[in-house]
């Protein structure tokens, strides 16, 4: 044990020293800042993932390399979990102390973890290494392999892979049963298979139309597009756009048509055509199209929560299973798309603090939970309980020809959903299906409600952390007399919401604001923000709409 440790702690000193810069922390979306800053910090995220491999009984760990929508010459790393789901909490705080400890400390604190966790320095440990197209992911994956070497961790390097399939890939090593195989061969051909025995033999329905146009946002995402397409046949046709010949998320991608409310650069305007935009791992899908005015129409991910939940509920009706659905928003999620949920759908609807990992965790409680972020991010959740029930129903001839029907499309789509975490690529396959099942047009899907008008807008403190949030980030509880002023501009403007948090990526807070107009909703984020600047001490210039 101490030789392993010595070890690391020396080769990390001779390659990979600890650079000059700012302390780091281990948030939502692991480790993000720019490249040059990460070579060490990928390494003893390496050493991290062996150590969290060995408490896991040598379970498989995944480590990917990415920034997600993040500019090119950013970088990052996160680890998967068993299951492929989000680091456990408690470790984050391992990750941070690893990675902000001075060289020297290196040796101790690796030790200290392992202690506090009773590692079986005996047990085996395989780490799944994944990395996106950034310029900088494959040196920052060598530091990484280099680290899980060192620690005696058996690496399997996936190459580039999109974020979700290195999840998927990780569960599927672990668990038997609902995963294909742990290689890209088997993840699309378990998706795609699945995905054409719901679409059946006609392609076309209504006004559904098996054709899209791709927006790759120059990543990952519109490589691994490109192979599911030899995979999809002529189930779906799918123009690729921004498939990598240009800079990576640069005026394209889920995050920029999300918050920039524009469409993406080199897409060709097709009015009223569907589009969807991923983003540079391909974890995020957003649709769009526009209009005769050339205005855009975002379908978000409260659009994709809502279309898929009142698809699923028939289906469950149906199947008479006596299932019980949920889904699990964030305060971001549109007041319009939360009233259709409760009042039309009727359906359970939960709201939880920003990051997937809480989304994830609370969907769990349902039979089938659904999440979805408003940028895009989301997925379908099937309990054992639910995947049980439904896949030996399915295979019960003497159903009613009805019932069965419908728990057949449910342990279908039971197979094509990336269960682990969102997935742009799954995501689009199942909302195809829906559209497709509905006979709609991307018009037809967004004539279901109106979006009240929103504005986001970002301030600048000293300290971010002065922001403190209670209730899903709903309301803040510091700095004092802050949640009262918000009340009091909310009051003066009809269906008005707002709320303040602090980001977890970027050292800024964030304003939702919205209201019955634009108009309205423009006023209320700026009050909120300029009551945020003066309370909180504001930096640099004040508030303004940009
Ligand atoms: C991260 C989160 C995403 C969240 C976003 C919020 C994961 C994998 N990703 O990208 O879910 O919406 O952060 O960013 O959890 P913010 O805290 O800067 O608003
Ligand atoms: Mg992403």
């Amino acid at each position: 044990m101490a030789k392993v440790l010595d070890n690391a702690s020396k080769l990390g000193l001779e390659k990979y020293p600890r650079q000059e810069s700012r302390d780091i922390l281990y948030g939502t979306a692991g480790f993000r800042t720019r490249a040059e800053n990460l070579p060490h910090i990928l390494y003893r995220v390496g050493l991290l993932a062996v150590l969290r491999s060995k408490s896991k009984r040598g379970a498989a760990i995944g480590l990917m390399i990415t920034a997600s929508h993040n500019p090119e010459p950013d970088n990052g790393v996160k680890l998967i979990d068993p299951f492929g789901e989000m680091l456990q909490q408690s470790w984050e705080k391992f990750a941070t102390r690893l990675a902000n400890a001075s060289d020297t400390e290196l040796y101790s604190v690796l030790l200290a973890i392992a202690e506090a966790e009773s590692i079986d320095w005996e047990a085996r440990a395989l780490i799944c290494v994944g990395q996106d197209t950034r310029p900088s992911s494959p040196d920052l994956a060598q530091a990484a392999i280099t680290g899980i070497t060192v620690m005696g961790g058996e690496v399997k390097d996936y190459g580039v892979v999109t974020t979700p399939m290195l999840h998927y890939f990780v569960a599927s090593i672990n668990t038997d049963g609902i995963y294909a195989e742990a290689t890209e061969d088997g993840y699309f051909k378990k998706m795609t298979t699945a995905f054409k025995k719901l679409r059946g033999d006609k392609p076309s329905n209504g006004n559904y139309v098996p054709s899209i146009l791709f927006d790759g946002a120059n990543g990952v995402g519109a490589l691994k597009m490109k192979v599911c397409l030899s995979y999809l046949g002529d189930s779906l046709q799918v123009q690729l756009y921004n498939d990598g010949n240009g800079k990576l998320n640069h005026l394209c991608g889920a995050d920029y048509v999300k918050v920039q409310q524009c469409a993406p650069h080199g897409v060709p305007r097709i009015t009223n055509a569907r589009c969807v935009s991923v983003d540079g791992d391909a974890d995020r899908i957003v649709y769009y199209y526009t209009d005769e005015c050339d205005k855009l129409h975002l379908l978000d991910g409260d659009r994709i929560a809502t279309l898929v939940a009142d698809y699923l509920m028939e289906l469950v009706q149906k199947s008479n299973l006596g299932l019980q659905l949920g889904l699990v928003q964030t305060a971001y999620a549109n007041g319009s798309s939360t009233n259709y949920i409760s009042k039309t759908l009727k359906a359970p609807v939960a709201c939880v603090p920003t990051g997937v990992k809480h989304l994830h965790q609370k969907a769990l409680e349902y039979d089938i939970g659904i999440y979805f972020e408003a940028n895009g991010h989301g997925t379908v959740i099937f309990s054992d309980f639910a995947t049980k029930r439904i896949c030996c129903a399915a295979e019960e001839p003497s159903l009613p020809k009805k019932q069965l029907c419908a728990i057949r499309t449910l342990a279908a789509i039971i197979e094509a959903i990336n269960q682990t975490v969102g997935d742009a690529i799954s995501d689009l396959l199942i909302l195809e299906t829906v559209l497709h099942a509905r006979g709609w047009s991307i018009q037809d899907w967004e004539a279901a409600y109106t979006d009240l008008p929103n504005r986001q807008l970002k301030v600048t403190l000293k300290d971010r952390r002065v922001i403190e949030t209670t209730d899903a980030e709903r309301k803040s509880v510091a700095p004092p007399g802050l949640q009262d002023q918000i009340n009091l501009f909310v009051r003066n403007v009809p269906n008005g919401r707002a709320f303040v948090r602090p980001s977890g990526t970027e050292d800024i807070v964030r304003v939702y604001a919205e209201a019955d107009t634009q108009a309205n909703a423009d006023q209320l984020a700026l009050q909120v923000a300029s009551a945020v600047y003066q309370l909180a001490g504001g930096v640099g210039s004040p508030p303004a709409l940009e």
